[in-house]
């Protein structure tokens, strides 16, 4: 539960490997945990503070409809992907505003260049949301995980859409050991801007329950990680119904955990507070499939956490 999450960040950061990272933030950093969570006991968003669940949920329907491109998010005014895109635009041909070169260290050390980047990325918005041009050269993150989970290319030039493979796999073959969705695609990997986070999930049933295990090759344990979780369990409760069984575990197995240097004094104010009751997930509205739910569909009852705690995000 929320305590086992709680406890890998205190470990990583009395133990953590003082480690250099692609994004030069810096992080301390641990090899290979795990934590669990029992979805029957409530639902998994972290109480120690506020997280945003209707970005988790746009998020994951972004993924389950194999949408890539960050125009849907921002139509849901989900703006958690925006940096990448921005980034493809900024080092274009077609981009004629000032250098944005390593935008996201430069803002943090410097309010000048910040406020030009944060002009430049509401005229990027803006471009998206209304020329659809635009949209489709700078919006596209290409191969991430809803391209990998729904239209994987194969060398015969098909595609496998592993989402609904493997809910045929658990309706069918409940006891099969091979519920496995991939995003992890090795002759992608060169030409993406970012190889996936979330590696490997696998589901399992058992009682009439359905447990779901994610492999996380590596984990920003402070902003990433809450969302993370909620994320996954949220796509184990869709299953689950749309399977017609109860939710189980889930389970987290991390890669590299790490938390950057400049999110310690908020990994430190979130330790000092304690969990409170977890909230139930209400789904609204009967839709005949997983692929047909909407952000409204979803509703939390009794979520009353901590505060929220602002960090920037590493690029
Ligand atoms: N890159 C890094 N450095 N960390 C990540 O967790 C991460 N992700 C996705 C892709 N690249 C990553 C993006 N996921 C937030 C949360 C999740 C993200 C990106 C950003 C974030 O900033 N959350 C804020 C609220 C933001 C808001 O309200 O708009 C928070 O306080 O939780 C791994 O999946």
């Amino acid at each position: 539960g929320e305590k086992a999450y709680l406890d890998l960040c205190q470990y990583v950061l009395n133990h953590g490997n003082k480690r250099d990272d692609r994004t030069n933030t810096g992080t301390l950093s641990s090899f290979g945990h795990q934590i669990r969570f029992d979805l029957s006991k409530g639902f998994p968003l972290l109480t120690t503070k506020r997280v945003p669940f209707r970005l988790i949920v746009s998020e994951l329907l972004w993924f389950i409809k194999g949408d890539t491109n960050i125009k849907y998010l921002l139509e849901h005014r989900n703006n958690i992907w925006n940096e990448w895109a921005f980034k493809k635009w900024i080092e274009s041909e077609d981009y004629k505003g000032p250098d944005m070169t390593d935008f996201g260290i430069r803002s943090q050390k410097d309010t000048l260049f910040r406020q030009e980047y944060e002009k430049q990325m509401e005229r990027f918005k803006l471009l998206i949301l209304t020329d659809e041009q635009f949209a489709k050269k700078f919006g596209d993150l290409g191969f991430v995980y809803g391209k990998q989970w729904r239209a994987w290319k194969t060398s015969k030039n098909d595609t496998i859409d592993q989402l609904k493979d493997v809910i045929t796999s658990i309706k069918t073959n409940p006891n099969s050991r091979r519920h496995i969705v991939s995003a992890w695609n090795p002759e992608d990997i060169p030409h993406m801007a970012l190889p996936p986070c979330h590696t490997l999930f696998q589901f399992y049933v058992a009682d009439d329950k359905l447990s779901c295990q994610l492999y996380q090759r590596s984990a920003d344990l402070f902003l990433g990680v809450p969302f993370n979780i909620a994320s996954y369990a949220l796509l184990t409760h869709l299953i689950a119904r749309e399977c017609h069984l109860k939710v189980g575990e889930f389970v987290h197995t991390f890669g590299d955990a790490h938390i950057y240097l400049n999110h310690m004094e908020q990994v430190k104010t979130q330790l000092s507070r304690s969990p409170k009751s977890l909230p139930t997930l209400i789904i609204n509205k009967e839709r005949a499939s997983i692929f047909d739910y909407e952000v409204d569909d979803f509703i939390l009852k009794g979520y009353d956490p901590h505060p929220a705690i602002k960090a920037p995000i590493a690029v």
